[in-house]
């Protein structure tokens, strides 16, 4: 799904099995690297360097230095996450559902190894205790080495860090969480965690381990106007099987090539206005978002006509068995069809 090529031969195929090896012409004095979005699309852009690129027990992972987007991380030959517009992820993913909390103090963070999360979290006052629970401690690691922007927040005496699967730690807590956020890999077949986006996950797991008017937040996938189907209006369909309110929200997100899709869930109603949440903003913050401000969520959560028309007509329900992927493999597919 990933290829990394180089105007001096280098090939690297970063991971699965339709990636094909794109040779730089020679005017184009750089490496680039390749990922596969969709079977007949593809994203690429150029490279400074490659920092790192290595198979965990779980998933593939590299590290690159990229012209457009600085240092980017890519696991299982999908984009995660890239130095110039991770805020925008990690603002949209965090800030809503902490501000529309009364008094968000204990969040549990389902994934979030590289720390993104974890850092924009922190940044709020209320906030007493952080539990961070990622299933792959190579790659927690390996970004608390690199990525030196969330240095203080794996510092910071708040944040327990765990390495287990999300489930299995909710299922061993006995304490509830004001906020339970998901902050996983996309589902993609064979990767680690499409379970945790199925329908009796959140009924049987995250919503018993919710306090009292809790809140979830889960990034939710592509949301452009053609992806939204992928997995966006199925998880925003399982979530209102689930909770009485349920909330989608989307932002662009450049380096991803897309629209990017959350939705935001309670059994407490979300009442607060856009100048509210510039208000709690204000009182509860540290430091100012470069993003997401009240207009930005009121906008945000605006779906186009055509993205509410087909999530308030979706039916499908995501379950174990009937799971929907986007489009890529992860590790135990590779392993399994080797
Ligand atoms: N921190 C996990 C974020 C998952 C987002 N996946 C984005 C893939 C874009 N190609």
């Amino acid at each position: 799904m990933g290829d990394i090529s180089c105007d001096n031969g280098i090939s690297a195929h970063v991971n699965g099995v339709n990636g094909k090896a794109h040779s730089a012409e020679g005017h184009r004095k750089s490496c680039w690297y390749e990922e596969e979005i969709e079977e007949n699309l593809r994203w690429c852009f150029a490279l400074n360097s490659i920092l790192h690129t290595g198979a965990t027990q779980f998933q593939d992972i590299q590290l690159l230095d990229t012209k457009p987007f600085g240092k980017a991380l890519v696991i299982d030959g999908k984009l995660q996450s890239a130095e110039i517009d991770e805020f925008i992820y990690h603002e949209s993913l965090v800030h809503p559902a902490l501000l529309h909390h009364p008094n968000p103090k204990t969040i549990f963070i389902m994934g979030g190894g590289e720390g993104s999360t974890a850092r924009e979290i922190l940044r709020h006052e209320t906030v007493e205790k952080v539990v961070m629970c990622d299933i792959d401690e190579e790659v927690v690691d390996f970004c608390k080495s690199y990525l030196v922007v969330n240095k203080e927040a794996f510092g910071d005496p708040r944040l327990e860090l765990v390495i287990n699967d999300a489930r299995a730690e909710l299922e061993s807590r006995e304490e509830s969480f004001d906020v339970i956020i998901g902050d996983l890999a996309d589902p993609i077949e064979g990767g680690p965690c499409y379970q945790l986006y199925t329908k009796s996950f959140y009924e049987s797991t995250v919503k018993p381990r919710l306090s009292h008017g809790g809140i979830f937040v889960t990034q939710a996938g592509p949301a452009g106007v053609f992806s939204h189907t992928e997995v966006f209006s199925c998880i925003y369909n399982t979530l209102r099987h689930v909770f009485k309110y349920v909330v989608p929200f989307s932002a662009h997100i450049p380096s991803y090539a897309d629209t990017w899709g959350w939705v935001m869930a309670s059994d407490s109603p979300f009442t607060h206005s856009a100048e509210d949440l510039d208000l709690r903003m204000k009182q509860r913050m540290k430091g100012e978002n470069k993003y997401l401000d009240g207009k930005t969520f009121s906008s945000a959560s605006t779906l186009s006509k055509a993205v509410r028309k087909s999530l308030d007509s979706e039916t499908h329900v995501y379950t174990e068995g009937t799971a929907r992927f986007i489009y890529g493999h992860g590790t135990a597919f590779k392993h399994k069809h080797a």
